[in-house]
């Protein structure tokens, strides 16, 4: 029909989210072209709607502007650091991204995380299948969480997932966020580094891009001291990595447990070749349900758009309905 709109498709052609476009819309899927320029060059000026299907997809300013007729950017993860979100609300574009159905995936696998790091669990799974149990005892976990205190860097919704399962745990939670949070009972920090002062262990789940670039630098892994555990669930852009490498190196902090890195798929060789930190492939909100939930709601946000509905998760710097030009 005349009325399909037509929406690019960037990223993989997973299957919840090609057959929940397919119904209502014309996808045409950049991964299957073979000459990516004129295919955008072909269909540019038909576009309405893209669908990004995976966080790595940077979507800059330039290439938007290609599609006169762009209405909606769909975009896969609660994360849209690789959207530029402001020039698109700029522009009168809506940007939605899939919150709230990862929380609590996310929270489990940060808690994973911290455990796995605290405690040493995947070497010890590695001396295990080596056959050392065998010939000797396991060495005693340097580090406990008994006794810490965790500060969580960023208080959003998987912040707080994050925070209600530490309190069960019975481990003291304090945070640093750029602004309060109504209804967080917690100790709040205006500034990270007194914070880092304070605790032994950092908790980093803020969203990445420009504010956050570099926010736990070597100040603050200093401050952190030698029994210092970082745990990083958020993106590589917030942490300095050469500084953490080096205070890892030199043992100005304990350990780390990384789920995100700078230039991911790609990790620095220092890090693969320290045995005592630990080392996750991003699978924070990675299970099949999860990611299915995540797919489903990119889909879900398209069809609400293209049948005159409000977008359901419009970002911020694209509230909708838009407010008003000053
Ligand atoms: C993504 C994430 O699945 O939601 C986010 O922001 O980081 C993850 O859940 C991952 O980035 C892969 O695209």
């Amino acid at each position: 029909a005349a009325d399909r709109p037509e929406i690019l498709l960037i990223g993989m052609a997973k299957p919840t989210i090609v057959g929940g476009i397919e119904p209502f819309g014309t996808l045409h899927k950049l991964i299957e072209a073979k000459d990516p320029e004129a295919f955008i060059a072909d269909i540019a000026p038909r576009i309405r709607g893209v669908a990004i299907a995976y966080t790595a997809n940077k979507l800059d300013g330039a290439f938007m502007s290609r599609f006169p007729k762009l209405e909606i950017v769909s975009s896969f993860g609660v994360g849209y650091d690789h959207v530029d979100a402001k020039w698109a609300g700029e522009h009168g574009i809506v940007v939605t991204n899939t919150p709230d159905v990862l929380n609590e995936e996310v929270a489990d696998t940060a808690i994973g995380l911290l455990l796995s790091t605290i405690r040493e669990l995947p070497q010890a799974e590695r001396y295990l299948r080596a056959g050392k149990w065998l010939e000797q005892g396991y060495p005693l976990s340097k580090a406990t969480l008994r006794e810490r205190t965790v500060g969580i860097v960023g208080m959003g919704r998987i912040g707080k997932a994050i925070g209600r399962r530490l309190e069960a745990f019975g481990v003291d939670v304090v945070y640093h966020s750029r602004n309060p949070q109504p209804g967080v009972s917690y100790k709040y920090y205006p500034k990270l580094l007194d914070m880092a002062h304070d605790v032994d262990t950092l908790m980093v789940i803020v969203p990445g891009g420009a504010a956050t670039k570099n926010l736990i630098n070597a100040e603050v892994l200093k401050a952190l001291g030698p029994d210092g555990i970082l745990i990083n669930m958020a993106r590589g852009s917030v942490v300095d990595e050469p500084a953490l490498i080096k205070a890892l190196q030199d043992r100005t902090i304990m350990s780390a447990g990384l789920d995100v890195f700078v230039n991911e798929p790609h990790v620095p060789k220092e890090l693969i070749e320290m045995e005592h930190i630990v080392l996750f492939p991003h699978l924070g909100s990675a299970s099949a349900a999860t990611r299915k939930a995540m797919d489903q709601l990119v889909v879900d946000n398209l069809q609400a758009w293209f049948s005159g509905k409000p977008p359901l998760t419009p970002v911020p710097e694209t509230p909708y309905p838009p407010k008003k030009q000053a």
